[in-house]
């Protein structure tokens, strides 16, 4: 549970932070199962569908950006979907309107050279009928100032969405010199392991490269209210009633005033928001 002042600073800056949500042990499983899937990355070569690879990226020297997907191909992060915690906290913000459970990944950000994401909005992926959904993310290390944590532009969900194409095609992040979003009060979420980020999908985010010493492995859950269907991307009752972890009926969509920009064309590289970003031609966290 979170206090009504929570929910009033969501509501308000479109994001959280909320510590202590998962223990020591969760912290050490998932820690482990990380290592597992970089020691097996020296197996292969080039993107997959489990892997998204840094840079430099080679057998001897594994370097693994993001892993896709890593509840499909593990328990241990299977486990956390339906975290408890979780989902009573979202059903509190979505006032009853229940959960469902989208997608994850896990950004790895490792030391010394784990990428940046450049300014984006989830929306800009995945708008729907309306805008309750939100990205939980799970940090498995100390999020500090130094380790590339993720920025959050406080009250940026109330706002436009941002044109996030490049050359004439979705790319994923937002071209800051021609768009000019205020970036200038953006908030650092930072926290020890163990506590989770929930930030609003309309919030205009991004993260710096991580040049410290430290990893910063972050895992995120994007989940929708059970009654927010998807505009963009083809869908079935099927796909969406697995993710359901609540009450809720997901054939009674509710519209809502929603700004909508659709990603198409789109994006040349699909599979790897890092690649696309690229398409901008230009990167703000250099
Ligand atoms: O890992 C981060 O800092 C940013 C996460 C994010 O916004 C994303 O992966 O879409």
């Amino acid at each position: 549970m979170i206090s009504a002042q929570d929910i009033q600073r969501y509501h308000r800056d479109g994001f959280i932070v909320v510590e202590n949500v998962f223990p020591e042990s969760t912290i050490n499983d998932l820690r482990s199962e990380v290592d597992r899937f970089v020691e097996e990355a020296r197996g292969v070569s080039a993107h997959t569908e489990l892997y998204d690879l840094e840079d430099g990226h080679s057998a001897d020297e594994p370097r693994v950006r993001r892993l896709k997907d890593p509840d499909r191909h593990s328990d241990v992060f299977a486990n956390m979907v339906a975290h408890p915690t979780v989902i009573e906290i979202l059903d509190q913000l979505w006032d009853g309107h229940g959960v469902r459970f989208d997608q994850s990944k896990l950004n790895l950000k490792a030391a010394g050279f784990g990428s940046p994401v450049e300014w984006h909005q989830d929306w800009a992926f995945y708008p729907h009928t309306n805008d309750d959904l939100a990205a939980v993310g799970f940090m498995i290390d100390d999020v500090t100032l130094n380790n590339g944590p993720m920025m959050v532009v406080p009250g940026s969900h109330k706002g436009p969405v941002f044109d996030h194409h490049a050359n004439g095609y979705f790319c994923g992040g937002i071209d800051v010199a021609r768009e000019k979003p205020d970036l200038s009060n953006a908030v650092p979420l930072t926290g020890k392991a163990g506590s989770i980020t929930i930030h609003h999908v309309r919030a205009v985010h991004g993260s710096e490269p991580n040049r410290s010493g430290d990893p910063r492995r972050f895992l995120l859950h994007q989940y929708c209210a059970v009654d927010a269907w998807p505009l963009a991307k083809p869908t079935s009752f099927e796909e969406l009633s697995a993710g359901v972890l609540t009450d809720g009926d997901v054939l009674k969509p509710r519209l809502t005033d929603v700004p909508v920009r659709m990603p198409f064309p789109q994006a040349l590289n699909q599979g790897s928001i890092y690649e696309n970003q690229r398409e901008l031609g230009t990167t703000y966290f250099s």
